[in-house]
């Protein structure tokens, strides 16, 4: 029984936001306590974070959350991380996953341990940025160097919290260094790339208490202690797929924001060579679990052609692009080549022009192909996650930024030929939440009774399988020739 009010902490490559949860065993509700932009912050030749402003929004928002808490947790975008040094001092601003430091590396790494290889221990698709190749590119610098530890974005920012070093699995299966099996750090893939075996702090499931608020930070935020900081799936996506609705186990989810990762949900990981050629992740998820998904490009497509047109109002654009002749163009949305910032209208028609297409030059036509290729992208990873894992798939949730999108949630519905239940937007928010209140007794089950929960505290829309099949297969085949 009971009720508790926590502090979920989700920040997201967009924007940073803190919820005031207020949990029963019967609902869930939240008020925005504070959001606060985020992005890169170029710094002579390398794109950073901006980690400290990031962590006054953290204190802004518990001060608005509070002054009583519970509990907090933290979830963020995955890979990236600070390194301390042996006074425990943060060694230089972090460095973000679109930085090109990382062009080219995981060719050299895959020289030392074959991909193949890597992929039977993590699972993990290839991505450039993925820590494993972050640290290969930093091999050589006076950083490195000094660094004795080394803490993923939301445990850096507990460790500011707390003053705990300890590393929440969910995100270190995000690094390419750990056994997908195990849920332990591989020290064998540690050895062999020359990593100090020391910068890897204890792991820690969802549900573990990693501290309480320091005195100095209950009094800049007006908090009366003592607040436990909770590990959550402080991976975002993690989060966010405890939180979809889903009512049984036969869904797809597709947690869309600036990033789309799609995908099912399973018991234990699949490391098949066809599951590492078809670029799927075996990310590691809350009570157990595992994400059977792949990484594609979001609506990143779309936030950086809206930066290069001045970020005209989103509702025309969208409603200009639902206008326009579905399918005329598509591009492939799974494509590292779009991972840069910059010149992203120009690229796009570029990828066009490449696979034999006449390139959108219009910004409505645009748009249009972007949501088009997304849809497309969706639909390719729902069908092929469903095949390699042999997960029946009934149903495909849309959470996250994206599910406002109902231009983008009809076409994934036509293009997956499911129908997609669309919401809530905020489902790491309730993901942090709900894993924070079941730690704090008020909740008990398991992912089932949690995302009940969600169900019966949200509304949700509906969308139908509409139009004609055959076009998107046709659209396909385009790309894959
Ligand atoms: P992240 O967590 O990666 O920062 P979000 O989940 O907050 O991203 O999603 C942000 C995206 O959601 C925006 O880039 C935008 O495309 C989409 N979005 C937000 N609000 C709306 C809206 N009212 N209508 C349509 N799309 C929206
Ligand atoms: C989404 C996300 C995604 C990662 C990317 C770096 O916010 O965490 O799961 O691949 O950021």
């Amino acid at each position: 029984g009971g009720a508790v009010r926590v502090a979920a902490v989700d920040l997201g490559a967009s924007s940073g936001r803190v919820m005031a949860f207020d949990v029963t065993p019967g609902r869930a509700t939240f008020v925005e306590a504070h959001r606060f932009p985020n992005g890169p912050v170029r710094l002579g030749d390398t794109l950073h974070w901006d980690v400290l402003g990031l962590y006054r929004g953290v204190l802004d928002g518990l001060r608005a959350a509070g002054p009583r808490l519970d509990a907090v947790g933290i979830d963020s975008w995955a890979v990236d991380h600070g390194l301390l040094d042996a006074d425990g001092a943060l060694l230089g601003n972090p460095v973000h996953y679109r930085d090109r430091r990382t062009d080219g590396v995981p060719e050299a790494v895959h020289a030392r341990v074959p991909a193949a290889e890597l992929y039977r221990v993590t699972g993990l698709q290839v991505l450039p940025f993925n820590t494993v190749y972050q640290l290969a590119a930093a091999r050589g610098t006076a950083q490195l160097a000094a660094a004795r530890r080394l803490l993923l974005i939301p445990d850096l920012l507990a460790h500011w919290l707390t003053g705990a070093r300890v590393t929440e699995v969910t995100n270190a299966s995000t690094t390419g260094l750990l056994d997908a099996r195990t849920r332990t750090w591989s020290a064998d893939l540690v050895a062999r790339l020359d990593l100090a075996a020391g910068l890897f702090t204890p792991l820690v499931e969802p549900g573990t208490e990693v501290g309480v608020l320091r005195d100095h930070v209950l009094a800049e935020t007006g908090l009366t202690g003592p607040v436990p900081v909770v590990a959550v799936g402080s991976h975002d996506t993690a989060s966010a797929v405890v939180g979809v609705p889903a009512e049984t186990g036969d869904f797809a989810y597709v947690a869309t924001g600036t990033w789309s990762l799609v995908g099912v949900e399973l018991d234990r990981p699949v490391l098949s060579e066809a599951g590492r050629a078809a670029n799927f992740s075996n990310e590691l998820g809350v009570d157990g679990t595992v994400r059977y998904l792949r990484n594609v490009m979001g609506l990143w497509l779309l936030q950086e052609c809206s930066r290069e047109w001045g970020d005209p109002d989103l509702g025309g654009l969208l409603d200009a692009a639902a206008a326009e002749p579905g399918l005329a163009a598509v591009v492939d949305a799974g494509d590292p080549a779009f991972i840069a910032p910059g010149n992203m209208p120009t690229r796009i028609a570029q990828a066009c022009a490449r696979t034999g297409q006449t390139p959108p030059s219009t910004p409505a036509a645009i748009v249009r192909c972007v949501l088009d290729s997304l849809a497309l992208a969706h639909r390719r990873a729902v069908r092929q996650a469903a095949e390699l894992s042999g997960r029946r798939v009934e149903v495909v949730h849309v959470v996250g930024g994206g599910a406002r999108n109902r231009l983008l949630c009809q076409l994934t519905a036509d293009a997956c030929g499911l129908p997609v239940v669309a919401g809530p937007v905020e489902a790491a928010a309730y993901g942090n939440a709900l894993v924070q209140a079941r730690a704090l007794g008020v909740l008990g089950g398991g992912l089932r009774e949690l995302r009940e929960l969600v169900r019966s505290s949200t509304g949700v829309v509906r969308y139908e399988p509409s139009g004609d099949a055959r076009a998107w297969r046709a659209a396909e085949e385009r790309l894959t020739g």
